[in-house]
């Protein structure tokens, strides 16, 4: 078999505009308009490196359909599909929700796109088809709300793909792991109450959404115990994230045991992002690969799902993804990655001890995750 991966030329097309960062430009005022954060640069040369390493040759790929009304209504409100399909047929498109999510005419199709491939990654995998998957998807999914878009997000990609692996393919206990620097906070919410899904999020401490993703959002009522959050002080490098996925992330799956992993996966933690203050390098991305596919092989057939959403170094996350990429398939090719000989060895890669103290934390909860019985 293969590793299943989803890309659709519209990804790239998604147009999210200008602005001047955190504002809309306004040149008399001195606010340049540059392109949003979110353009399409670090997705399509992701996409395009995967091709030209030749790693794609090795990849089944899997085409994505529009998310239809009925696999989006297992998460989002009839409103926001609504008013995001009112807004998609304006000539200048509009938002999803926070200000921070624009899209262009069209856009209601290609955030349906983005669900859509999550869910053909999902169903491959399910089905047997592939034995694991990757979904180049754009827009992003983690901070979509059931009743709106939020930071850069149209559709909360991963939980509708989730909502049809338990509607279509009787999968009961599923495990999310979001290592994107910012919090997962739409997963978390979708999931809050559910005491069959471990929503795992790490992620930089107090950064977007602001005063979300604290360890003691725990989950609640019979989902209590479910939600887990490890928010890392800012500077965590590539020790601080193999020491959460040592001592909490995997920890925390053997005790849920899953009958399915997915992986939000974005690449903003790493030490060239704009949109971010961490240092992970591909070195530790592609470890934390292995030790995910290690852990979905002894807990759930192999049964790994990842799909992608920040990152914004056009420059680096190419590299990041294609290491993420080549673990799932099982191969390495002949490119390398040119900046890890520098980036792997600068000052704080290291575990620091005042990260430690917070991973300690987070593992001691992770002790308290209900166990599968
Ligand atoms: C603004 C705020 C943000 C900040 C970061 C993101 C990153 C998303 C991502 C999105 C929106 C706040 C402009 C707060 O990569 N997710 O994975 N917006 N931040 N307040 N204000 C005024
Ligand atoms: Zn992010």
């Amino acid at each position: 078999m293969a590793t299943g991966y989803v890309w659709h030329e519209l990804y790239g097309w998604h147009d999210t505009g200008t602005s001047a960062g955190f504002v809309y430009g306004n040149g008399p005022a001195g606010l340049q308009p540059a392109l949003h954060y979110e353009s399409p640069d670090s997705k399509t040369r992701l996409h395009e490196l995967v091709a030209v390493s030749g790693v794609a040759d090795g990849l089944m790929a899997l085409r994505p359909e529009r998310a239809t009304d009925e696999e989006l209504l297992l998460v989002h409100d009839r409103a926001h599909l609504e008013r995001v399909a009112a807004e998609s047929r304006l000539p200048k498109g509009g938002d999803a929700g926070d200000g921070f999510s624009p899209f262009g005419q069209g856009g209601d199709e290609i955030a349906r796109l983005s669900a859509g491939g999550a869910i053909a990654a999902t169903s491959a995998v399910l089905e047997g088809r592939v034995d694991n998957a990757y979904a180049l998807v754009r827009p992003p999914g983690h901070h979509a709300l059931p009743h709106m878009g939020m930071g850069f997000c149209i559709f909360a990609n991963v939980a509708v793909a989730a909502r049809v692996a338990r509607a279509r393919h009787g999968v009961g206990r599923l495990a999310v792991v979001d290592w994107d620097v910012h919090h997962g906070n739409g997963t978390q919410a979708i999931f809050y109450d559910d005491p069959d899904t471990l929503a795992i999020s790490i992620h930089q401490d107090n950064w977007f959404p602001p005063d979300s993703g604290h360890l003691r959002e725990r989950g609640i009522g019979a989902g209590e115990g479910t939600t887990l959050n490890v928010p890392l002080p800012p500077g965590s490098g590539n020790g601080a994230y193999l020491a959460v996925m040592e001592q909490v992330v995997v920890p925390a799956l053997e005790r849920f045991r899953p009958e399915l992993i997915m992986v939000a996966c974005g690449f903003d933690a790493n030490v060239l992002d704009p949109l971010a203050r961490m240092m992970v390098t591909s070195t530790a991305y592609r470890a934390m690969t292995g030790m995910l596919l290690d852990t979905a092989a002894t807990l759930c057939d192999g049964r790994i799902v990842f799909s992608h959403e920040g990152g914004y170094s056009e420059v680096y996350v190419p590299f990041c993804g294609l290491a993420v990429i080549e673990t799932l398939a099982g191969s390495k090719s002949s490119v390398d990655d040119p900046f890890a000989g520098l980036l792997d060895g600068i000052g704080g890669q290291a575990l620091q001890p005042h990260q430690a103290a917070v991973i300690a934390e987070a593992a001691a909860l992770a002790g308290d995750v209900p166990p599968a019985r």
